[in-house]
């Protein structure tokens, strides 16, 4: 193995074979493949950053640590491969807590290595520790949504640490795991071999024969089967197996919000999103099938209307068959007939090797229904695809960004109208092009994690697709954008307000108190295209329907990084499902 990649660095002590661990750690990233490391510097952690600034990974700066977890997070997504985040100790570590519940909310592989106060000093208190239960103690702060939190405590304990935690985040359910590095331990020395163990490769769990004959029997005998395809069909890359099974036995799909994309739009199978903000037909299908198979998803809140009997799902009297990657997401919320562990793609190839030449029910008229389920529900929105309205109606901007945006480009969304208007009624042909952030649904996810997607697929378009109370949460992406010469667009759909909820409130309580933006009891709204041009960037403000179509074009075609602000009506998106919230409010005097 070699000691070194740069011959000015780290240099090994000849008489005692010692190097500097925050070098030896830069390049055994190196040697894992990482490419790029996002983060924010501080007086913890420049020992390694120097390490970096010398090694082949590049690190992208960012202005907060919760931009450079989302950004490692988009990274994630789409490269397939493990982010990676380095934050300063405590207001450093803490800012990052949000982008990095998000990733491990969504199953996301993430590596945190943070700075900590010296290991010398533990007991007495030094600057920005936090300690007012246990000395040392900002790594408990992580514990609720990491995998695993390792303090190191030794620096001897440095490398296998980080090969534990690049192992774990990948394994099973992936997830981000955090590695708290007392400050002293960067600038140790360590033996030059002392990352000599790389993360082992893992086999991937299958179905059992036995299991893989019951799944195929039960769905081809099944009169209304129906495949349920959650996130972990597409992290798995498993969409072409997904297809293959779905085609041999004719069995229709319903998917996730993160599932959109295991079926191309327009397959006739394709029954689209279930849930609140689903489609009906999908909704219907999965309410009256006799068997569903659900694959990579834990069945969650919003995509199964409340897990009420009346709207998605009614198991029983369905009959669920449940494979995933966690043993711990099986039979939380619906009875379940069987249960499998095992990785989405391995399995759903099985199955359709199986299910090939076994021929299924007869299925007359379903593709036909599907069409024309799909066709009724988009003719409520038909003319707004067209709308000249100005402030725009979301829908047309939905409209000229699939006009613009080529196939294989990312569309990542924040929360609002833009992740359920996209996840309902914008169609995705290329699997894993969608990005959004499900489980925790963090409004400031998109502007952010649009600029690890950039980097990891520079060849490709990246729009983030977000309102302006996403936006404005985070603004400083535009500087980090410029910075890391990264060439995305955002698309803010500015309706003035945080809309989504303003609309909630409003249908509850008949006022938006609280939820819109406003000074002097007026609407107060913001030039983001002149905050862009601020930075640098480009920024465009949509003065009438019909010049988005151009500013788009040009933005893609733009080296620049561009923000399209785009005056919009707050209007709800459709909600074929249900949410029990609605349930729960009520008004008072
Ligand atoms: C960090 C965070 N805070 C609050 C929320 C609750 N929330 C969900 S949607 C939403 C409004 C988002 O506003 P905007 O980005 O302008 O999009 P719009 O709803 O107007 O389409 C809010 C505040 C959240 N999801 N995340």
């Amino acid at each position: 193995m070699t000691t070194m990649t740069n011959p000015d660095v780290g240099r090994v002590e000849p008489r005692t074979g010692m190097r500097i661990a925050s070098y030896l750690l830069a390049e055994y990233l190196e040697r894992l493949g990482v490419e790029v490391v996002f983060g924010l510097c501080g007086h913890t952690n420049i020992a390694f950053l120097d390490a970096l600034g010398k090694s082949k990974v590049r690190f992208v700066s960012s202005r907060h640590e919760q931009v450079a977890a989302h950004a490692a997070d988009g990274y994630a997504r789409a490269s397939g491969k493990t982010g990676v985040l380095l934050t300063h100790l405590g207001p450093g570590l803490t800012n990052a807590a949000t982008g990095v519940a998000n990733a491990a909310l969504d199953s996301i592989p993430m590596v945190v290595i943070a700075g900590d106060v010296p290991s010398y000093y533990y007991g007495r208190h030094p600057h920005q520790e936090v300690n007012l239960h246990q000395d040392a103690d900002q790594f408990q702060i992580f514990r609720p949504f990491c995998k695993r939190v390792y303090r190191v405590d030794r620096a001897a304990d440095l490398p296998r640490t980080i090969e534990r935690a690049f192992h774990l985040a990948q394994t099973g359910r992936p997830g981000p795991v955090l590695v708290d590095v007392p400050m002293d331990f960067f600038s140790s020395d360590l033996p030059a071999d002392a990352f000599h163990q790389a993360p082992a490769s893992v086999a991937r769990p299958a179905l059992s024969p036995a299991a893989v004959a019951q799944i195929v029997d039960t769905l081809a005998g099944a009169e209304r089967g129906v495949i349920y395809a959650g996130g972990g069909v597409l992290s798995s890359r498993a969409t072409d197996e997904l297809r293959a099974l779905a085609e041999a036995l004719e069995i229709p799909v319903a998917h996730t919000l993160m599932g959109k994309g295991c079926l191309p739009e327009g397959h006739p199978l394709l029954l689209g999103m279930t849930g609140f903000w689903g489609t009906p037909i999908a909704n219907e299908k999965c309410r009256t099938a006799d068997v569903i198979l659900a694959i990579g998803t834990r069945l969650a809140e919003a995509n199964s209307s409340s897990w009420d009997p009346r709207y998605t799902f009614a198991m029983p009297p369905t009959r669920l068959v449940h494979i995933d990657a966690d043993p711990s997401e099986i039979g939380r919320n619906f009875p379940t007939e069987l249960g499998a562990v095992a990785d989405a793609k391995l399995a759903l190839g099985q199955l359709a090797v199986a299910a090939r030449g076994r021929g299924a029910r007869r299925r007359d008229g379903l593709r036909a229904e599907i069409a024309s389920a799909h066709k009724a529900f988009a003719a409520n929105w038909a003319e707004q695809w067209e709308s000249d309205q100005y402030p725009l109606r979301p829908e047309r901007i939905l409209s000229e960004l699939r006009k613009a945006v080529p196939e294989d480009g990312f569309i990542v969304t924040d929360v609002g109208w833009n992740k359920n208007g996209v996840g309902q009624q914008f169609a995705i042909t290329i699997p894993g092009t969608f990005i959004t952030p499900s489980g925790l649904a963090t409004m400031g996810f998109g502007p952010a994690a649009v600029l690890g997607v950039k980097l990891a697929q520079p060849k490709r378009a990246a729009v983030a697709l977000i309102g302006d109370g996403g936006f404005s949460a985070n603004p400083s992406v535009v500087a980090t954008a410029m910075e890391a010469g990264l060439a995305v667009v955002w698309v803010v759909m500015d309706n003035a307000g945080f809309g989504t909820i303003a609309g909630l409130e409003s249908m509850h309580y008949g006022s938006s108190y609280g939820c819109m933006f406003e000074r002097d009891g007026a609407p107060y709204r913001v030039d983001y295209a002149a905050m862009a041009r601020a930075c640098g960037a480009r920024g465009v403000l949509i003065g009438a329907a019909d010049e988005l179509h151009a500013a788009l074009r040009e933005a893609l075609a733009n080296d620049t990084p561009t923000v399209i602000q785009v005056p919009m009506e707050n209007v709800p998106t459709p909600t074929p499902g249900y949410w029990n919230i609605n349930d729960i409010y009520r008004q008072g005097s």
